[in-house]
């Protein structure tokens, strides 16, 4: 099993009806500034580094983001934020992220997100979560050898990613710690290679960068710089 193999199989999954019809559709009224646009309108895959030691997991595509262009977080205000981030911290070769062919590489750092079709309002349904669940722990499972950190963006990506470790065998402790901005955990389980030694992985909460917080400046770049810098520490342990 292979990344490559997850992403090929993730792209053809239509099992939740209201957001295949909905990722279909959006691009039927697409915004003026995308109208020659060609819209992805299918699952979106993780992107970045396939030996990733952080991992970004948020919310789901956004209908004329990622729901355009095919790639994680690409293509709209929020992923300008993000990757812009991610350069200042020297985790990707350049700032701008336009479209899936652009040049954007990310080193050590992976974003993905535990829904993978853009929903209505940003809303995914708590059935829609744990349909699509498998694909975030698959992806998680394949990155495993690598991946020490967790960057969560917001409380939906909290909920989501600490129901999957705790189905992975991680200590996720009860009752659930709280999303905030500056949470951080670290989980600890059993490697599942070897039986005896322990893995541990560290989960950060960050504010999301939707508009939401970076226009009102809940979110700044200091703020986010802080955590990927922090997660890079960690990482590094
Ligand atoms: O604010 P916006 O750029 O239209 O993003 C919409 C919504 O989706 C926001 O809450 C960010 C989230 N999102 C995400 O989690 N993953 C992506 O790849 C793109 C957007
Ligand atoms: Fe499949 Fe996930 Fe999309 Fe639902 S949200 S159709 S489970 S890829």
């Amino acid at each position: 099993a292979t990344l490559a193999a997850l992403d090929a199989h993730l792209v053809g999954c239509r099992a939740c009806p209201r957001l295949v019809a909905w990722r279909e559709h959006v691009g039927d009224v697409k915004r003026a500034s995308f109208a020659d646009d060609e819209y992805w309108a299918r699952p979106v895959p993780g992107f970045g580094d396939e030996r990733a030691g952080i991992v970004v997991v948020g919310l789901a595509p956004a209908a004329h983001g990622a729901n355009r262009t095919g790639r994680m977080f690409t293509g709209d205000r929020s992923g300008d934020f993000l990757f812009a981030a991610m350069h200042r911290t020297g985790l990707a070769n350049q700032a701008a992220s336009v479209r899936a062919d652009d040049g954007l590489e990310l080193t050590g750092i992976r974003v993905t997100a535990p829904v993978r079709c853009a929903p209505p309002d940003n809303k995914p349904l708590p059935e829609e979560r744990r349909r699509c669940g498998p694909y975030l722990a698959r992806e998680l499972e394949l990155l495993d050898e690598t991946v020490r950190v967790a960057v969560v963006l917001g409380g939906f990506g909290w909920q989501a990613l600490l129901t999957t470790l705790g189905e992975q065998g991680w200590d996720v402790p009860r009752p659930r710690p709280r999303f905030a901005h500056g949470a951080e955990v670290t989980l600890r389980r059993r490697a599942a290679a070897t039986g005896a030694a322990t893995q541990a992985l560290t989960v950060l909460g960050c504010f999301h960068v939707s508009q939401q917080n970076t226009f009102t400046g809940r979110l700044t770049p200091d703020m986010l710089d802080a955590v990927l810098f922090r997660a890079r520490t960690l990482q590094e342990r």
